[in-house]
């Protein structure tokens, strides 16, 4: 249906964006507070595993920065905020009969407080690969179905329960793909297994992918089963999984190169998307892996189909598909971003796998929706600058490409709602700042701010310029109805003292009237290190951010 001619150039008035991060990636602090292990934590210590050798001990010191962060995103007017939750600060040893451990889950609860009183929206996923150690130890994590289906719905129960007053947006896990494929296959992602034998000595790539994504696609659909059946009604929101996947497209016209697109897709999005959206595995997984390929009992099927109440969307990139390959994680299709006549299909970033694309995007978008049918929520979507890393700070904070990457994905978003008909409800870049890239250590920047990791200090690149003032144009003016209907969704603002109202879709002007610090700061800073490295920083940033508004 076409919208009246004004819309047409704006998303609609309660469209949520804003940017994401991930626990590991950004916190820091793994001994605080009675945090337990997670598999990440040793694994990125051990020679190797990562580009630079360094590890996710302090990572953006997020932990103890949140202040600095909720500053940050105060000031670029964000209507929401995408975080993953530590299981292992909430229940350090992860098991169903394991201690909850109440420290953990108040930094959360706190953090979550400060959202909100800032109008921001807390967007939260509950799985984001930091598995606790003591599972992995206990029962092989993610590989012995049975224990951590039981162990994840009760992690996930405590959420409910802890935060589920507060949250309203729910993603019960983070790629799938990569935590069967990285951390399973290919052995490049903790837990490591593989079975490549120079990589890991214990692992069996050819099985244990499979089975590690059908438990987590059991783990998923029964912790939104027991949302839906004891959380639904009393707290009212919405439960899901994001699911990366990046756009195939033929390397040419050749029917087979046309079916190694759609192979490519079926396993890194269908493996997923279409048992939890249209109740079975694509046909081309069983037809590639025969009796590889673990089944459903009836009983599961009917917990896992239509366990998920929108599309969450990570997607990065487009790769031009040629059969061919052996690569069962690809379909069996070979990926190139060389087109048959010497051209590169886009913009290169610094990882090897990632080019600007964005009318890739845009027919994703239309590709989901029109094979799943549910509202679809970009939860993750950004670019790192090829050698940024290597950069001036003020080199890199003008991040050309990165501001190209992100109007392309904006006019695709903006395309796909009002000329598609696609129902696009959320956008956030990936990622607020940079971080722990995994594998990659720190060389790899994705961040819209940049961090610089000698003193934690954070500044805004020109992307997150662009990005804020990108929102700030192209959305549509709430109605005043509409508004007060979103904001008591997601907050019961009156029973929250102090918490502020969001005021309209423009909030960069908020950042002065944002409450100086949440009351119980102090106890972050009662060990004098943090104290003396804290304060001068922010102070620094608040110039900085006030610097950056005036360019507003
Ligand atoms: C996201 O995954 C993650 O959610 C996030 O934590 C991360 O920081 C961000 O991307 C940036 O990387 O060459 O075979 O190893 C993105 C999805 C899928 C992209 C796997 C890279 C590489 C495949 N990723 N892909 S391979």
């Amino acid at each position: 249906m076409a919208a009246p001619p004004h819309t047409q150039d704006k998303l609609p008035g309660d469209f949520l964006w804003g940017f994401a991060t991930a626990s590991f990636q950004i916190e820091g602090s793994t001994d605080a507070d009675g945090r337990g292990k997670s598999i990440w934590d040793d694994f990125a210590k051990q020679p190797g595993k990562t580009l630079d050798g360094r590890d996710g001990d302090v990572a953006t010191d997020s932990y103890r920065r949140w202040q600095a962060d909720l500053d940050l995103l105060v000031a670029y007017g964000v209507r929401s905020y995408r975080f993953s939750l530590a299981w292992s600060r909430i229940i350090p040893l992860g098991g169903r009969a394991d201690p909850v451990n109440e420290a953990g889950i108040r930094w959360y609860s706190d953090f979550i407080d400060a959202l909100l009183e800032r109008g921001i929206v807390p967007f939260v996923t509950i799985y984001h690969w930091d598995l606790p150690q003591a599972l992995h130890n206990r029962y092989g994590g993610w590989l012995n179905k049975d224990e951590i289906v039981q162990d994840y719905v009760r992690y996930s129960r405590v959420c409910f329960e802890r935060f589920g007053d507060r949250v309203k947006h729910w993603l019960t896990m983070n790629e799938p793909w990569c935590i069967s494929v990285l951390g399973y296959g290919r052995g490049v992602f903790a837990p490591g297994r593989s079975s490549d034998r120079m990589r890991s000595p214990e692992g069996d790539s050819s099985t244990e992918p499979w089975i590690a994504g059908h438990s987590v696609i059991l783990a998923h659909a029964h912790a939104v089963q027991l949302y839906r059946s004891e959380f639904k009604a009393a707290q009212g929101g919405q439960i899901g999984i994001t699911l990366n996947g990046d756009w195939a497209l033929p390397y040419d016209d050749s029917p087979q190169n046309i079916a190694a697109a759609q192979h490519a897709l079926d396993v890194a999005i269908g493996w997923f998307a279409d048992p939890i959206y249209l109740g079975y595995y694509p046909a081309y997984l069983h037809e590639m892996l025969g009796a590889r390929l673990p089944a459903f009992t009836p009983e599961e099927l009917a917990v896992v189909k239509g366990s998920s109440d929108f599309y969450g969307m990570n997607t990065y990139t487009t790769n031009l598909c040629k059969a061919g390959g052996e690569d069962e994680f690809q379909g069996r299709a070979e990926y190139t971003f060389t087109r048959p006549d010497g051209t590169q299909l886009g913009t290169q970033a610094h990882c090897a796998w990632l080019q600007d694309y964005p009318q890739g995007f845009r027919e994703l978008l239309n590709y989901l929706y029109k094979r799943y049918r549910k509202p679809i929520y970009v939860t993750e979507n950004g670019f790192a600058v090829k050698d940024e890393n290597s950069m001036s700070i003020e080199q890199a904070l003008a991040d050309a490409d990165r501001v190209q990457y992100f109007r392309g994905a904006c006019q695709s978003v903006l395309a796909a709602v009002r000329e598609d008909g696609v129902d696009v409800r959320a956008y956030f870049a990936w990622s607020l700042l940079d971080n722990f890239e995994w594998a990659d250590g720190y060389v790899t920047r994705f961040g819209l701010t940049y961090v610089d990791y000698e003193t934690q200090e954070r500044f805004p690149k020109d992307s997150a310029k662009f990005v804020c003032q990108w929102f700030k144009e192209h959305i549509e003016p709430e109605e005043k109805e509409d508004e007060d209907k979103r904001r008591d969704e997601p907050v019961t603002v009156e029973q929250r003292p102090g918490a502020a109202s969001r005021g309209t879709s423009s909030t960069l002007g908020s950042a002065k009237a944002a409450p100086a610090s949440k009351q119980n700061g102090d106890a972050h800073s009662s060990n004098g290190r943090a104290r003396r490295t804290r304060k001068s920083p922010i102070a620094r940033l608040t110039a900085y951010v006030s610097a950056f508004l005036g360019g507003l």
